[in-house]
């Protein structure tokens, strides 16, 4: 759609749950056990109840809480308010043993078969796509040093107003998003724009919660990527750039100091980063 409606926490939420539906990027619920449940959801549970104890919670915090939780499910923030706020711990745990690049966490904007580009490419972008412009340049090789041929880079992020294609109405679909892959030594350069920081909607509950809890609602400004090469792990990861807003306070604490461009000032007047991606063998 390219209307110029103002995007709403409602129908960002509403397409993130049927993205997450639809997803398999990060396994599926047959993995769970029966035992792993009650053990999780037991300490969970008693996680609960000692903060209500403890904190001396009451009915009108409890009711306050009840409403906000169906709001939640309702407007279809789930997937935000739980990438924004759990899944940093999930992403660290997950990757403790992990040789390679870091890791960041995949976030609620992810969408499957964006377009197939060649190593040397430009995202899809609109005639007129506001922002700097960016060159994402280097290499993916594996934990021997080997470059990896035909590595793929699934890249997304959103545009000079914060705003993902997918998720807002007014941005055209696929914008900023692709799979690019890379050459046969495993190199990619990548022209696009420069990224806005994203700020959580302030329209839904979990801009709510936020704005009642006196925190603010902002991510630094970032690209996403997965990268991935047959018989190798897959890394979903994230890149921020150096000296910008909300950095060293990320609301969804996604940030690394490994994770950090340093984007140069070119004769072209693009700004050009390199960034190299090591995979450990699956
Ligand atoms: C984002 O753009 C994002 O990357 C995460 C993790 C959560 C909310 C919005
Ligand atoms: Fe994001």
């Amino acid at each position: 759609s390219t209307t110029e409606e103002s995007p709403t926490a409602a129908q960002a939420g509403a397409s993130a749950t049927r993205a997450f539906r639809t997803s398999r990027q990060h396994g599926t619920a047959g993995e769970v056990t029966p035992e792993r449940v009650s053990t999780v959801v037991t300490a969970l549970l008693d996680g609960v109840h000692r903060t209500i104890r403890t904190h001396q919670v009451t009915y009108p915090e409890y009711v306050a809480a009840k409403r906000w939780l169906i709001e939640v499910g309702e407007s279809g923030e789930w997937p935000l308010l739980l990438d924004v706020f759990v899944e940093h711990e999930v992403e660290e745990v997950s990757a403790q043993h992990q040789q390679g690049s870091k890791g960041s966490i995949l976030g609620p904007y992810h969408l499957p078969g964006a377009v197939r580009l060649p190593s040397v490419c430009t995202l899809p972008m609109r005639a007129d796509e506001p922002g700097t412009p960016l060159v994402l340049a280097g290499q993916v090789r594996d934990t021997t040093g080997k470059a990896l041929p035909g590595a793929e880079l699934d890249i997304w992020h959103a545009d000079d107003a914060g705003y993902y294609s997918g998720f807002a109405p007014h941005v055209p679909d696929g914008n900023l998003r692709g799979v690019v892959v890379a050459d046969d030594d495993g190199h990619f350069e990548i022209s696009t724009i420069q990224p806005a920081p994203y700020q959580i909607p302030t329209d839904g509950p979990t801009g709510t919660l936020i704005e009642r809890a006196g925190w603010h609602p902002w991510r630094p400004a970032h690209l996403h990527l997965i990268v991935r090469s047959p018989g190798y792990r897959p890394i979903t990861t994230q890149l921020y750039f150096t000296g910008g807003d909300w950095l060293d306070s990320d609301v969804a604490k996604a940030t690394k100091p490994e994770l950090v461009l340093d984007p140069r000032p070119q004769p072209d007047g693009r700004r050009r980063a390199e960034y190299d991606f090591v995979l450990e063998p699956a």
